[in-house]
């Protein structure tokens, strides 16, 4: 998979694309991800990428021309173009599975303060992580790459995507490792017995018991 990204702040990647498993996803070739400065297209002699908006208000608004000529640039028939926006669809894991079977994601950032209107007309999907206001699209799209990359086939065992909380709508079971005893919490003594069917069991019922508590939402979706 390939996944670019527009930004007017590129070096807010630096960390994300140099650790932990997005980084050995780039490095074993799973995905290529390119991150672009949107300025850097701007043919405005001071290379501005915003200016304020028609009637007023609003503050500062993404132009148009940097993001269109960047996706003219880049953009091929296989690719998906999407539009970070508090005002997109809510983004959920069934959409991370589905973008994980693509081939090429452009993720383009907004800005806090708006982008000019005609810039929607660019995007196949408008996406929002959640109901509260970012300063830019930025946390987003690296929001919608780590959960996207973390399911393309071989970057994590499939072991370990298939039990995630939300597939199925339930949350996870509680995990422990060594020791047994720690400042007198106890690991359940079911998970020590070796009786597969009922660490099974244990398990579901848990994950159960959790989502009834903290998110019942899920459960009528079920
Ligand atoms: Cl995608 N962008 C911004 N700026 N804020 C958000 C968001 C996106 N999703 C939730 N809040």
């Amino acid at each position: 998979m390939k996944i670019d990204i527009l930004t007017i702040f590129p070096n807010m990647f630096d960390g994300f694309l140099s650790e932990s498993i997005i980084k050995r996803a780039i490095d074993k070739g799973f995905v290529e991800i390119n991150v672009h400065d949107i300025r850097s297209y701007s043919t405005d002699k001071h290379k501005r990428v915003d200016d304020y908006g028609f009637g007023g208000g609003q503050g500062m608004v993404l132009m148009p021309q940097p993001i269109f000529d960047a996706v003219d640039d880049i953009r091929t028939d296989e690719s998906k173009v999407i539009l970070m926006t508090p005002q997109g669809e809510p983004y959920k894991q069934a959409k991370a599975y589905d973008l994980s079977k693509e081939k090429h994601l452009i993720l383009i950032c907004g800005h806090y303060e708006g982008f000019d209107e005609r810039i929607r007309t660019l995007a196949d999907m408008e996406i929002s992580i959640g109901d509260y206001v970012l300063t830019g699209g930025e946390l987003a799209s690296m929001v919608i790459t780590d959960s996207v990359v973390r399911l393309i086939d071989g970057v994590i065992t499939s072991d370990s995507h298939i039990k995630d909380s939300f597939n199925d709508n339930l949350l996870d079971y509680p995990v422990y490792t060594k020791p047994v005893n720690f400042r007198g919490m106890e690991v359940p003594a079911v998970l020590l017995s070796g009786h597969h069917k009922n660490i099974e069991e244990f398990r579901k019922n848990e994950s159960l018991k959790r989502t009834k508590e903290r998110r019942p939402d899920l459960l009528e979706k079920r």
